[in-house]
């Protein structure tokens, strides 16, 4: 049997070592929506933590949560000629023009966290994320257990015409239906933000006072600024108003823990390993999941104090 000279084993060997480790690192552009939420911080954290630890040449835009910044870092990406783009897009519509930039430079994009609407599927490669509707249905079943299918309900809203708020708002309605004694009796945007939440149950309780029952809020973030509205109307969290949250960040888990919101339904965050997974395999050119959705269970009384010591963000 022929063998090869050691030498050219050993130059072989360098030779590959040394193309490897010359291999330019993968460079992915990444427009994040902003900094709104304790959520996000998470999100852009397990992104960039993840990034480094696989040498990745993370391009990391925040949008300040207008649109107009996450599409200028898209055409940046773009003339930078990066290998893959991911986008957490702040609002479900208006992507076309840029996507179809990024298709004719052949540069794969990601969706993840907040769905788009598009005529054109093509124009992306997947999307990963949390299933808002089940979240929202979730929500709604859980209250009507609670309150017994009876109370009047204000709802703080995410970002208007974003995915989460359009889709937690209508499967929570439709959850509810079934209770003809359950009423949403009035509905505004906190903007997934802590001081949205404050000024806006603030308006609530000036214009409702005491008949208000329940809050759903769309995010733990404004859950808590709320919290903080009420506390100052002289009234209890979680027992003179019942509430309902999502995300399920450990701000908002202990505030379960502590009787001031009644139920958190999760939306995980911590989805960095999954996505660049998938720009891999997108890029290596292999079949990936149209839509791939994270895992996220519900915290209540029964198991959200067990939980926080696990808590992960
Ligand atoms: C949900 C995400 C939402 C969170 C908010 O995946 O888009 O945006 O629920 C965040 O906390 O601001």
């Amino acid at each position: 049997m022929k063998t090869t000279p050691w030498f050219k084993t050993l130059l072989l060997t360098f030779g590959f070592a040394a193309a490897l480790a010359s291999a330019a690192p993968l460079k992915i552009g990444f427009a994040q929506t902003g900094a709104e939420s304790a959520w996000r911080a998470a999100n852009s954290e397990s992104m960039k933590v993840e990034a480094a630890k696989r040498g990745i040449d993370l391009k990391f835009s925040d949008g300040q949560g207008k649109q107009e910044n996450q599409i200028r870092a898209l055409r940046s990406f773009i003339a930078q000629k990066v290998d893959a783009i991911v986008l957490a897009p702040l609002v479900e519509t208006g992507w076309d023009p840029v996507l179809r930039d990024a298709k004719r430079a052949g540069i794969p994009v990601i969706i993840t966290d907040r769905s788009i609407q598009t005529a054109d599927e093509s124009l992306y490669a997947c999307f990963i994320g949390s299933d808002f509707f089940a979240e929202g249905r979730m929500a709604a079943e859980w209250l009507a257990k609670k309150t017994g299918g009876k109370g009047r309900i204000v709802e703080l809203q995410g970002t208007p015409g974003s995915a989460p708020a359009n889709d937690r708002r209508k499967a929570f309605a439709e959850g509810i239906a079934k209770y003809p004694g359950l009423q949403v009796i009035d509905s505004q945007s906190g903007d997934f933000r802590r001081t949205g939440g404050k000024e806006v149950m603030e308006a609530f309780l000036k214009k409702h006072g005491k008949i208000i029952d329940i809050l759903y809020a769309h995010n733990d973030d404004m859950a808590l600024g709320a919290i903080q509205a009420i506390e100052e109307a002289g009234l209890k969290p979680g027992t003179d108003i019942v509430i309902v949250s999502i995300d399920a960040v450990r701000e908002g888990v202990q505030a379960v823990a502590d009787g001031k919101i009644n139920c958190t339904v999760e939306c995980n965050p911590l989805f960095g390993p999954k996505v660049y997974d998938t720009v891999a395999a997108v890029l290596a050119g292999k079949t990936v999941e149209r839509k791939s959705y994270n895992k996220d269970e519900l915290f209540d009384a029964t198991n959200s104090a067990a939980a926080l010591p696990k808590r992960q963000y």
